[in-house]
């Protein structure tokens, strides 16, 4: 086993490998951003390094910056996490170079899962069904036209090869709708991967998204963890994971493992990995693999019982799998909800801004992964997720019903999360009869209900701490970061260099913010991130309703929109399609 390992990630995912590693008996290093300083996941580890400039391209993403801290602190493995540096193949052959070993698959496998269409080649070759369409790129919209009138019919689906995970996904209903959609998914390939090519499949009616969690050792042992369905998802972002899957029946759940295991042999997979499918008309086929442990592996771990990082930490330390098939037993079933900092309201406005009051919920079978703590600053940065909330029960229903009750305990004050939108989702008849809830969470009205009160008029946040005379201080000497307690007697008003101190912070007063596309005037939309206008929908001088697309912003890779908060006439417009806007910046002004 390793004796150190660096974590080259942040928030809630950080936090959740420190913890298996701690449990391991494995020394943890931690990298930060500037504006991370003081983030739980640098503290709690035994040592954290300075990475550089909030933004992740200056710091979560740059490769020499963390392998240069693994050699400082002397750690033997990294642990990517999931986003940023996970699904790199590059990042895992620079870290093998530098005699450190990736917690995670064999750069290869990235590669060959990375490129969409030379996975379904594989695929299909290992006799793992692979949704009908091609494997080959389709160079342009004459051979796409040719290809669907001869082999794919209408409607189909337009996906960029450098894709996944819906990013540069396109659907022509009909020839007519063709051109645009091969257009849109090409340069959306070309935005985000460099990628142009794209390829063709059968667009399958409401399916179901269901996935297997794998495992594959360094000996030729792989082994499944039964399935999880994430199908309540709204522009490709999973909101609600669930394992079992509610439309997966024992011979199907045996069929599907198989599949699994059977996708993971192909491409010589070592580590946690998860096969992802569409499930349509009891048909399951591939659509793409996560070569990384996802979001929701959480789910499967309650269900199983198996500490899936632990596993993928023994796996990159040459250990065989503790454990064969026959041994994995699928025990109860489990949710897991994500609690973004969103308006589901305001069409899952972006609400980054400070947590004022927080806590999380407990009880029997609930699990809270997160990152963040009363004060912390959800920032547009990066990823919007607050916290994990997962419980176990044993049924779908006895499950839900727990899963209500810990989203009533759960307390993140002072910001606009999710928490509404999942009570009012895990009560309906579409839930309940395990459907995909599309309809629900495209329905305008529906979300309008789960307004949030405004607050109230001079509401402030509480007193001030009492004065400490001993306190706790984060000091960086040549990049790392350090704990000092400082003894002495009380400052006069607590403030000064320690405002952002480790225990004696103050306590975050209420202010007014961007959050939720509006703030400022009534009537205008304050861009709440910072990003490139991708879409303008708004004319100034229409009349927009309620709720009407202003614009779409594209910022971390996600695009976000931008609705009015009130219907009127557009009096002011403050971007343009292919501009840039920051935080604070006017979008609009309604009337
Ligand atoms: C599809 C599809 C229908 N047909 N592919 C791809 C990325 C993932 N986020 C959703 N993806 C889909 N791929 C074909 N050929 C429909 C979806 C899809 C979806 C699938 C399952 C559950 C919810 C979904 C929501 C939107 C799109």
């Amino acid at each position: 086993m390793f004796s150190k390992v660096l974590v080259a990630n942040r928030g809630e995912i950080a936090i959740r490998v420190m913890r298996t590693l701690e449990e391991l008996g494995v020394g943890t290093v931690a990298v930060y951003s500037e504006p991370d300083r003081d983030a739980p996941h640098a503290r709690r580890a035994d040592e954290a390094f300075l990475l550089g400039p909030g933004p992740a391209a200056e710091s979560y993403l740059v490769v020499e910056k963390i392998l240069d801290a693994a050699k400082r602190a002397g750690a033997e493995a990294i642990h990517p996490g999931y986003g940023f540096l996970a699904e790199n193949a590059a990042f895992a052959r620079a870290c093998e170079e530098a005699g450190v070993t990736f917690i995670g698959p064999p750069a290869d496998a990235i590669d060959a899962m990375g490129s969409k269409t030379r996975a379904r080649e594989l695929m299909r070759d290992a006799g793992v069904p692979i949704v009908p369409g091609t494997t080959d790129p389709v160079e342009s919209v004459e051979d796409a036209r040719r290809v669907i009138d001869d082999e794919i019919g209408y409607p189909v689906a337009i996906k960029a090869a450098g894709g996944g995970g819906g990013k540069g996904f396109r659907v022509a209903e009909s020839e007519g709708e063709l051109e645009k959609a091969f257009e849109g998914a090409a340069r959306e390939g070309e935005k985000f991967f460099s990628d142009a090519t794209v390829y063709l499949e059968r667009y399958l009616p409401d399916p179901r998204h269901v996935e297997v969690q794998v495992l594959a050792d360094a000996h030729g042992d792989v082994v499944h963890l039964f399935e999880r369905d994430c199908s309540v998802q709204r522009r490709h972002q999973k909101l609600i994971e669930e394992s079992p899957a509610p439309a997966v029946d024992p011979e199907l759940r045996e069929r599907i493992g198989a599949i699994g295991v059977e996708a993971a042999r192909a491409v010589g997979y070592r580590s946690a990995g998860t096969i992802e499918g569409l499930l349509a008309g009891g048909e399951y086929f591939f659509l793409e693999m996560n070569t990384r442990v996802q979001v929701e592996h959480c789910v499967t771990e309650m269900t199983t019982g198996i500490d899936i990082v632990r596993e993928q930490v023994r796996i990159a330390a040459g250990e065989p799998l503790s454990f064969g098939q026959d041994d994995v037993v699928l025990r109860g079933h489990a949710i897991e909800c994500r609690i973004n900092a969103e308006d589901a309201s305001k069409n899952f406005a972006p609400a980054p801004g400070r947590i004022g009051s927080y806590r999380e919920p407990s009880g029997p079978f609930v699990r809270v992964d997160s990152g963040v703590e009363a004060g912390s600053e959800i920032s547009p940065l990066y990823d919007p997720m607050v916290a994990k909330l997962i419980v176990w029960d044993v049924d779908r229903e006895a499950s839900t019903r727990r899963m209500r009750r810990a989203l009533g305990e759960l307390e993140v004050g002072d910001l606009k999360t999710l928490i509404p939108f999942h009570l009012a989702l895990l009560d309906t008849d579409q839930w309940r009869r395990g459907e995909t809830c599309r309809d629900l969470v495209e329905d305008r009205a529906w979300l309008k209900q789960l307004a949030f009160p405004a607050p109230a008029a001079g509401e402030l946040a509480a007193g001030e701490d009492e004065p400490a005379v001993e306190r706790d201080y984060a000091v960086e000497v040549s990049g790392k970061r350090f704990e000092v307690k400082v003894i002495g007697a009380a400052t006069v008003n607590g403030a000064g260099p320690g405002a952002g101190g480790v225990a004696g912070r103050q306590p975050p007063k209420r202010r007014e913010r961007a959050g939720g596309g509006s703030g400022g005037a009534p009537g205008q939309i304050v861009s709440p991130l910072q990003g490139t206008v991708l879409k303008v929908a708004a004319e100034k001088g229409a009349q927009v309703e309620e709720g009407a697309l202003i614009c779409v912003i594209e910022a971390m890779k996600m695009e976000n929109e931008i609705s009015a908060p009130v219907a009127g006439t557009v009096e002011e417009l403050g971007v343009s399609e292919g501009g840039s806007v920051s935080t604070g910046d006017t979008i609009a002004v309604i009337k």
